[in-house]
């Protein structure tokens, strides 16, 4: 299946803990790139990659309505009691709106791209979708990063196997020699992905094909 998405939409969830824990999410957040973006990308006087200025953009804090776990507390910075001293609402059918008017905006087709979205945020997106009776329509794509470094981007053999490898902050720093910003906010995690994806991008768009599945294969998380 040969086809060029138009549009790659760069994900990230924070959540009350790990798939175990049936989480919820309490973060949420969308960038819109067009290909034109990836494919011309932007850059200082010193030829370094700089985030591109045509975006669309979603953050949304979400009332997970369930208690955070202590560990998804402490990495995200985040708490219930944050959240509803904020007035934050929870998942709703009319946020379920806002994210298809969001991604109808968008020149079609499109690719959703999450770190680690195969195992996680894409199934926990659709068990949130499913707790408002709804989904997206129409044909949509989805790419997990992860599995696509682990093709281009191949542990070295002087490298012991290391399960930090793949990590997020891991890869921004091993291709841009520095600290990712705001690790485990669901706008950091995103950006980070993006400049990892702009660092890679005649590699990730060869493989976009290959590599990424029908929204309509995720199977989510757990039943609502
Ligand atoms: N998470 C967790 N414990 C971990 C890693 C992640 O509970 N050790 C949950 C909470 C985070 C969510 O996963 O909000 C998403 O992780 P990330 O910040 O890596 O996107
Ligand atoms: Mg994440
Ligand atoms: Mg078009
Ligand atoms: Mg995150």
């Amino acid at each position: 299946m040969a086809q060029t998405f138009q549009t790659y939409i760069f994900l990230d969830l924070e959540s009350t803990g790990l798939a175990h824990d049936c989480p919820r999410i309490t973060e949420i957040c969308l960038v819109a790139v067009h290909l034109h973006s990836l494919q011309n990308p932007e850059r200082d006087e010193a030829g370094d990659l700089l985030l591109p200025h045509v975006v669309d953009k979603v953050c949304l804090c979400v009332d997970p309505v369930i208690p955070l776990t202590s560990k998804a507390a402490h990495m995200t910075g985040l708490s219930n009691e944050k959240l509803s001293l904020n007035q934050k609402q929870s998942f709703s059918p009319e946020l379920l709106g806002l994210l298809r008017d969001f991604l109808e905006r968008q020149d079609q087709p499109i690719c959703l791209v999450a770190h680690n979205g195969f195992s996680y945020d894409f199934p926990l997106l659709k068990t949130e979708l499913q707790r408002v009776q709804g989904d997206f329509s129409g044909p949509l794509s989805c790419l997990d990063s992860c599995k696509v470094l682990r093709t281009i981007d191949p542990i070295p053999n002087s490298v012991r196997i290391w399960k930090g490898y793949y990590t997020l902050p891991e890869v921004y720093r091993r291709f841009f020699g520095k600290e990712p910003q705001r690790s485990h906010c669901a706008e950091g995690d995103v950006l980070t992905l993006l400049m990892i994806f702009l660092h890679k991008a005649q590699d990730f768009l060869r493989w976009v094909n290959i590599m990424s599945l029908s929204w309509a294969k995720i199977v989510p998380m757990y039943t609502p």
